[in-house]
């Protein structure tokens, strides 16, 4: 039997199932959508033990937080649940010591990698809002830390030079470009974290992955639904996710496009998902944090392009990669995303005050 079909026997699915398939669009896990014959579906997961080294925690932040959520929603839908074992474990551990877990499939969702519509977009910027204000009650102290110093840009800088030294692939020579733009940008890499350290900005629980296609829209209506990927979940700046979000859905290309003519960050967009997010967690943000958030954005870019040119330099090891390059590409986007918010910061700026009226 192989480790998949070992993982599917361990939890109390309802029905027997009949359809087994690779699913979605994720950088990060295994993920695998499955259907029974009693029309349930699921989603079952391997965890990325070489990224989350420490699955066990892992698991209990997301049991914790499924459960804080779920327990304040009666809406099946309103909020990612996790099925446990039929031993009541949080996952099934197969015989390589490979993590597995299962949340049911969110019914009649959809999951978008791009806004099709500014109002699908809102909903996103909502969802996260929301997400961001529920949690505010969540006892923080009970997380673990998956992945230590995850949006602490500083060391990223640190981990990127390191792989720059190393240069295992001899592939430094074949992006001297992209490494200058973002070694002209390492002064700033202290912008949040200085200000979270010395108290400037608050401390809260966070997402840190509030990608478009982590959040559940229901299919007919577009509205929100959830917000899943609890993987990185633990304290954090607001600035992360409000900024993580207008880097991905903000763009008018993919990630990984490869023709540069096609990426910005489209201001309309911008503006969209402030209004959507101010309006679900405004209240709760200071001063310094919505003055901020366009920073935010700005950083979170530049970050996650520093991480991208980090691991094409390392061998593509940590993002999932299905072309030659792929990392590279991803990497170019977001200088030329990090660029365009330069020149639009004193509108990014502008569009906050005006939301905030
Ligand atoms: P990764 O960390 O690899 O991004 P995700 O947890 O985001 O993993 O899952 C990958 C994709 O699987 C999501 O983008 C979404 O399309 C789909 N997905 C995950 N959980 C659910 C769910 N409960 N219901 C429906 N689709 C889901
Ligand atoms: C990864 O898991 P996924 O695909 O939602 C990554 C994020 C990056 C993102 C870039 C745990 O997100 O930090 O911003 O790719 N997740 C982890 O697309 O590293
Ligand atoms: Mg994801």
């Amino acid at each position: 039997m192989t480790a998949l079909e070992q993982a599917l026997q361990a939890f109390p699915l309802r029905g027997k199932p009949i359809y087994t398939g690779r699913y979605g669009c994720g950088h990060i896990n295994d993920t695998y959508a499955i259907a029974c014959d009693s029309g349930c579906m699921y989603i079952l997961q391997r965890v990325n033990s070489k990224i989350f080294t420490r699955p066990e925690e892992l698991m209990e932040n997301v049991a914790a937080v499924t459960q804080f959520l779920s327990d304040r929603c009666a809406d099946p839908r309103g909020a990612l649940r996790l099925v446990k074992t039929v031993d009541g474990q949080n996952s099934f551990v197969d015989s390589e010591g490979e993590h597995w877990r299962v949340f049911p499939f969110v019914d009649n969702s959809i999951c978008l990698q791009k806004a099709e519509s500014k109002e699908e977009f809102r909903q996103s910027a909502i969802a996260f809002g929301r997400f961001q204000k529920e949690l505010a009650e969540f006892p923080a102290a009970m997380l673990h830390e998956p992945i230590a110093n995850f949006h602490n840009t500083v060391d990223r800088y640190r981990q990127f030079h390191e792989a720059l030294d190393a240069d295992i692939m001899d592939r430094a020579r074949l992006c001297r470009g992209e490494i200058e733009f973002y070694l002209a940008h390492e002064q700033e890499a202290g912008c949040i974290v200085d200000r979270l350290a010395d108290g400037r900005l608050p401390l809260r629980v966070t997402h840190n992955d509030t990608k478009l296609n982590n959040v559940m829209l229901d299919y007919d209506s577009r509205t929100a639904l959830c917000v899943i990927d609890l993987d990185t979940i633990m304290p954090g700046s607001s600035l992360y996710d409000f900024g993580d979000s207008i880097r991905f859905g903000a763009a008018t290309a993919a990630e990984d496009e490869q023709d540069l003519s096609k990426v910005s960050m489209d201001l309309e967009l911008y503006r969209t998902f402030t209004e959507g997010f101010l309006s679900a967690c405004g209240d709760s943000l200071t001063e310094e944090e919505k003055r901020m958030l366009p920073i935010g954005a700005k950083m979170m870019t530049l970050e996650c392009g520093l991480r991208f040119l980090t691991d094409y330099l390392k061998g593509d090891t940590y993002f999932k990669t299905h072309r030659e390059g792929q990392n590279l590409d991803r990497a170019r986007t977001q200088m030329k995303l990090v660029a365009d918010m330069e020149a639009k910061m004193p509108q990014m700026e502008q569009i906050i005050q005006e939301v905030q009226g």
